[in-house]
């Protein structure tokens, strides 16, 4: 059995978050994967607050077990999103794609724990100084809106930089992943692409397929342009638009090629025109499965490793 802190502050049986994926990680997979043990996590994405409101409710009739929201702070909504939460009182808000700070005072006043996804040792301070309860430490390796630095690097600089848990985000996928992690000093993990090919994740069929059938170097990194890097997997899409940030067309309309390109992945399953985001370690998810199976299996994996951890060691 692992058990680590993490289990305890949150009261979850496994230290593992499913991450937050806008237009993917909805009640359905959050109940399923806060069901299994870990902690399941809705994505407020670009979404108004009353679709947020619904899911909220909609998860908390489906669990009774902790679960949180995910708060993209780039969304134009973010403030509308942050009331709601508050009001409906959820166990953890998780954010990412900025600093949350100006939103923490009123998240801890209403008693939600706040962990905020850091990909630097300087927003990972920041967060401790304004209460954060964990962070995350997202490296590179990660689907979506990426930092600069890998995994590997970033959460031993994190685990020494701030007292608080850290949970390792980017390139895990596997029980050999959250060993690694754990060697790395981090008490958690949160994994997204594993869980997006699960049976509960109601992504479109066509997603899925795009995860399970990519290899090692299938996703690529576009939006550096903007100030917005972000990893997808490659598809006409992706090299298009990577093509399109190094030739003469203005940054407005490299913008506008990008708008709605994730809802066309992940709710129409547009092969050709869509944005499909996903980590590196895309390359070894070759099964879907039950949230609750991917966690047991996971954890099962971590434990062999953990135990042999020794076996150089003379
Ligand atoms: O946020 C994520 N992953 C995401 S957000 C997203 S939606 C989106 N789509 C297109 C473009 C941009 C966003 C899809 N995937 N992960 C957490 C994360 N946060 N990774 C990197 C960061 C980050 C980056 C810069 C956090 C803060 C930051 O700057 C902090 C500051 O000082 O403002």
């Amino acid at each position: 059995m692992i058990k680590t802190p993490l289990c305890e502050l949150l009261g979850i049986e496994y230290p593992i978050f499913q991450g937050g994926m806008a237009w993917i990680a909805d009640a359905d997979l959050a109940a399923a994967v806060s069901n299994g043990g870990g902690l399941g996590i809705i994505s407020a994405m670009n979404a108004g607050g009353d679709w947020l409101r619904d899911q909220i409710r909609k998860a908390k009739s489906m669990t009774d077990k902790p679960f949180g929201v995910n708060i993209m702070l780039m969304s134009p909504h973010v403030d509308e999103v942050a009331q709601v939460v508050s009001e409906e009182k959820v166990a953890v808000v998780t954010t990412g794609a900025g600093n949350p700070t100006r939103f923490m005072e009123q998240w801890i006043a209403a008693g939600i724990k706040v962990i905020p996804v850091v990909a630097s040792v300087a927003l990972a301070k920041m967060a401790q100084r304004a209460g954060a309860s964990a962070v995350i430490a997202e490296g590179g390796e990660s689907g979506g809106h990426v930092g600069d630095l890998t995994t590997i690097v970033l959460v031993p600089q994190i685990v020494d930089a701030v007292e608080l848990p850290v949970l390792a985000a980017g390139g895990i996928g596997d029980g050999r992943g959250v060993a690694a992690a754990f060697m790395l000093g981090a008490v958690g993990v949160q994994l997204g692409t594993r869980f997006l090919v699960a049976n509960e994740c109601n992504v479109h069929e066509n997603y899925k397929k795009k995860v399970l059938k990519a290899g090692d170097v299938d996703t690529i990194m576009t939006g550096k342009r903007l100030g917005h890097p972000v990893r997808q997997i490659k598809n006409q899409f992706s090299r298009n638009y990577f093509k399109a940030e190094y030739s003469s067309i203005s940054d407005e309309e490299l913008e506008k090629m990008g708008v709605g390109s994730l809802y066309k992945a992940a709710i129409e399953g547009n092969e050709k025109e869509g944005s499909f985001l996903a980590g590196q370690i895309s390359a070894i998810v070759n099964k879907e499965q039950p949230a609750a199976e991917i966690i047991t299996e996971i954890f099962a994996e971590a434990e062999e490793v953990l135990k042999g951890a020794g076996k150089w060691v003379k």
